[in-house]
């Protein structure tokens, strides 16, 4: 007999669109992946009876929802009502949908997203979240994608320390803008160019966020750390709780709009100029790195400086490499590729609730 599991959907924004189409043509054999809900917005699809939303025309399904959202309480209750398997795959950034993921796994609904905001909150949502995660009966919680989309990252940390492995220090770039801007901008082979000038063309290749001060405030590197901090064994109140550098000048924090922030950048450039110089001067490339020493008990995020023989240096596009090391690992083991965009992350995606599929 095929298994059957619930999907209830929420966000059809870049990521969830990307999710949907490769949960249409997903071939599997032996599992029967029912979606029963999609919101958008503020609109949902909601099959009341629990039966399949065909998902041949998602696109026009999705266009033509009619019915309210359904607040956090209705969720739970009518994913809990449910008579197969529920996972609640949340693709949106929501903190309010986040802030229901214990209830919704104490009522047996599993979880998988891409969505950091759950698990780089207190540390105390984090454990209450995880703690009812561990209780028998109750739902499983897969967010693979919160780090470095689809890379195998976070079950590589989960894997390591259920073994009995230590992890030291791990290490990584893991925004793809920031990949980006520092690959173009810090090259081992001499290279002309401004710091506001990659900015700028991040930014029309549609590879920042649409305020390019959300990727250079380094707080989206801050969140990725905090999990992993957290996975690796340290306690990391919040992404707040250490020292984040912030590539946005003093002076252009307050300014209103992103385009005049990118007209004044260029006002600044020496600042970075000075560091990028002083690096090439020891033969080393600037990177905007994330770190976790557990031996030293040191959390950080800001700009490092890497010789041109290290793996971070030959970092291309807008890759995320990790690296970890570990008692087993003296050689970190690195994990390397692209570490955004929809389809690697939705893929992430996909790949948790298959995971949780299987177990449930
Ligand atoms: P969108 O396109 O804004 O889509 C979210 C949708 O959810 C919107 O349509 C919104 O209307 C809807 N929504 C919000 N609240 C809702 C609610 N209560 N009910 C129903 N619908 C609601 O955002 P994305 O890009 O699709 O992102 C979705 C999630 O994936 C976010 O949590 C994001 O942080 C995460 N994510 C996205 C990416 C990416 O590539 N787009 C990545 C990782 C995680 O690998 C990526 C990455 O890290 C990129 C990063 N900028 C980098 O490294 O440089």
């Amino acid at each position: 007999m095929v298994k059957s599991v619930n999907l209830a959907i929420i966000g059809t924004g870049v990521v969830g669109s990307s999710f949907l189409s490769q949960l249409a043509s997903i071939k599997s054999t032996n599992i029967a992946y029912n979606v029963i809900l999609i919101a958008r917005s503020q609109k949902s699809v909601i099959s009341k009876d629990y039966q399949p939303i065909d998902l041949s025309n998602w696109k026009s399904t999705v266009e033509a929802a009619s019915q309210p959202n359904l607040s956090s309480e209705e969720l739970v209750s009518y994913l809990k009502a449910s008579p197969l398997p529920v996972i609640l795959i949340d693709n949106t950034s929501d903190a309010k949908i986040a802030s229901t993921y214990t209830k919704l796994v104490q009522n047996g609904i599993s979880v998988a997203t891409p969505n950091k905001k759950a698990f780089s909150d207190s540390l105390a949502s984090w454990e209450s979240l995880f703690q009812a995660a561990s209780q028998e009966g109750n739902g499983l919680v897969y967010h693979e994608a919160t780090v470095g989309a689809g890379l195998p990252i976070i079950g590589t940390i989960n894997d390591l320390v259920a073994t009995g492995d230590e992890v030291e220090k791990v290490e990584g770039i893991f925004s793809g803008t920031l990949s980006y801007i520092f690959n173009e901008y810090s090259t081992a082979a001499p290279k002309d160019v401004k710091f506001s000038e990659i900015v700028t063309v991040a930014k029309n290749l549609g590879y920042t966020e649409p305020d390019p001060r959300d990727d250079l405030n380094g707080l989206d590197v801050a969140r990725k750390v905090t999990i992993l901090a957290r996975l690796s064994g340290s306690k990391v109140e919040s992404p707040t709780s250490f020292p984040v550098q912030s590539l946005i000048p003093a002076a252009l924090e307050s300014v209103e709009s992103s385009a005049e922030f990118l007209e004044q950048l260029p006002n600044y450039d020496h600042e970075l100029q000075k560091l990028k110089d002083d690096a090439a001067a020891e033969n080393k490339v600037l990177r905007f790195v994330g770190k976790v020493d557990l031996v030293n008990k040191i959390v950080s995020v800001g700009i490092e400086k890497y010789g041109y023989d290290h793996p971070f240096a030959a970092l291309k596009g807008s890759d995320n490499v990790i690296s970890i090391k570990t008692k087993r690992y003296r050689n970190p083991l690195i994990v390397q590729g692209a570490g955004a965009g929809a389809d690697v992350t939705a893929a992430g995606v996909l790949a948790d609730a298959i995971k949780i599929a299987q177990r449930v």
